[in-house]
């Protein structure tokens, strides 16, 4: 009987539009706890306060909620319909990562999570909860186990049917059902995903350093990010997909079907200069519905003057000029840094005495010592992708 409801819910998931879907048991295997717990000693979640709070939760669905049995995994693919990565050729636009150039995938998924937990207990009444990335839960662990895919050496979980592009959610019952089989990991010899990134976020296969992820320091990194990472991360302004996008399972994802996650045309390629002149009603209005808007303006310009003093181009100087004297000292900081990488020397130097001599930000005053003792830095990589660097050595 169990075995019935479970494919009921299967069909009812992939009716309502989920690509994928699985049942794993309430409980998660020990390694996971103990990759968790190894994860946060060594501090690799950096000021992520959030993942350390509920350790004893995240680890353990029973834990968070005592009454699960069974937890349905389900899996949206986001596959964008081309390669993300020539973008980061383009250097006077910025690269939004594919899975915030649609729709908040949040809103997405929760509405169909909604959805199928209606029809689940309109059909078995009992307790359930729903989770996308809003609880202590340990996503990818679970979709592992309940048959979705494997996490792979980038930590992320890889399908055979969807590559790297697959979002996740959860719904815990207090109905117990079989679970399916977990799947084994399929990387094999392959580390296409640890050698591409950028910053070296990879300490070790399947370990990710929270702390140089271009995702963690552009979205969830609140403060100013360390002037040595600055340069590698390019002109990624929003997250970044690199180790996903390299990774050969992808050959068997199909683009997203799903047209809330197709990129907004003023998000598949927005041009630096436009995004630094935004104000407040700006950003909101321009990511009205976008998973960018959570960030806030003054995160956002920050990326935006980071991959402007990234972009080696002159042209974008007045961008970077324009934002000297913002209100917020993040951006006055990162204008600071993209002038004194773009700028002629004495040009650089006349707009530090006059800024020096009114700015009282202690973190703003340190960019422009900074700038007075190393100058223009150089052009950065900022990644390493072969045709990057093959472009770069003739020049264009
Ligand atoms: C915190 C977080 C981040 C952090 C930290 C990422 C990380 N890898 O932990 C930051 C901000 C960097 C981030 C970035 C991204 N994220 Co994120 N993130 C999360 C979140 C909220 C929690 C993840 C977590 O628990 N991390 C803690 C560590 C300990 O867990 P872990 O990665 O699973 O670590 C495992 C491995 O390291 C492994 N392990 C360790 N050692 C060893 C050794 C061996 C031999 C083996 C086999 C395994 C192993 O065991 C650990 C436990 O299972 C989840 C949502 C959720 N609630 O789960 C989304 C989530 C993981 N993110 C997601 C996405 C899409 C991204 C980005 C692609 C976004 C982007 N384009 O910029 C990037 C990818 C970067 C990357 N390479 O991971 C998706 C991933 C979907 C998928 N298919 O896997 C999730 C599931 C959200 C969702 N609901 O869809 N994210
Ligand atoms: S998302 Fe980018 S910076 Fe983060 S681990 Fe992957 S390649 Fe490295
Ligand atoms: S790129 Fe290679 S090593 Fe990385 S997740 Fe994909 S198959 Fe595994």
């Amino acid at each position: 009987m169990n075995a019935e409801i479970k494919e009921a819910i299967r069909d009812e998931a992939l009716r309502l539009g989920f690509d994928a879907v699985g049942f794993a048991p309430p409980r998660l295997a020990q390694e996971a706890r103990a990759h968790l717990v190894e994860f946060l000693a060594r501090g690799y979640h950096g000021d992520m306060g959030w993942l350390a709070a509920r350790a004893d939760e995240r680890s353990d669905p029973q834990t968070l909620w005592p009454e699960a049995r069974s937890v349905v995994v389900l899996g949206l693919n986001y596959a964008p319909e081309e390669d993300p990565l020539p973008a980061l050729r383009r250097r006077e636009r910025g690269v939004v990562s594919v899975y915030a150039q649609g729709r908040d995938y949040h809103d997405v998924i929760k509405a169909r999570l909604k959805a199928l937990a209606h029809w689940i207990d309109g059909r078995w009444p009992g307790a359930l909860k729903l989770f996308v990335d809003t609880a202590p839960v340990m996503e990818k662990p679970l979709a592992a186990a309940a048959g979705l895919g494997w996490q792979g050496k980038h930590t992320n979980l890889v399908s055979r049917d969807f590559g790297s592009w697959l979002f996740l959610g959860e719904i815990y019952l207090a109905l117990e059902l079989p679970p399916d089989p977990a799947e084994t990991d399929h990387c094999g010899a392959c580390r296409r995903c640890l050698d591409v990134c950028p910053t070296a976020a990879f300490p070790a296969p399947y370990r990710l350093d929270a702390r140089r992820c271009i995702s963690y320091l552009t979205i969830e990194h609140k403060g100013h990010i360390d002037a040595e990472l600055r340069p590698l991360i390019g002109n990624r302004i929003y997250g970044c997909d690199d180790c996903l996008a390299v990774c050969p399972w992808n050959k068997f994802a199909r683009a997203t079907p799903e047209p809330g996650f197709r990129p907004r045309t003023a998000l598949a390629a927005p041009r630096l200069a436009e995004l630094a002149r935004l104000d407040d009603a700006g950003f909101r209005a321009l990511f009205s519905g976008s998973p960018v808007k959570r960030i806030g303006r003054d995160r956002f310009l920050r990326n935006v003057l980071i991959a402007i003093g990234n972009s080696g181009d002159a042209a974008l100087l007045p961008a970077a000029e324009a934002r000297l004297d913002d209100a917020s000292a993040l951006v006055r900081a990162m204008a600071a840094w993209a002038l004194q990488r773009l700028a002629a020397a004495p040009a650089a130097a006349a707009h530090r005495t006059a800024r020096l001599a009114r700015e009282e930000n202690a973190a703003v005053r340190a960019e422009w010592h900074a700038g007075d003792k190393h100058g223009n830095r150089g052009l950065p990589t900022g990644g390493n992708h072969s045709y990057l660097q093959a472009d770069e050595a003739e020049g264009s």
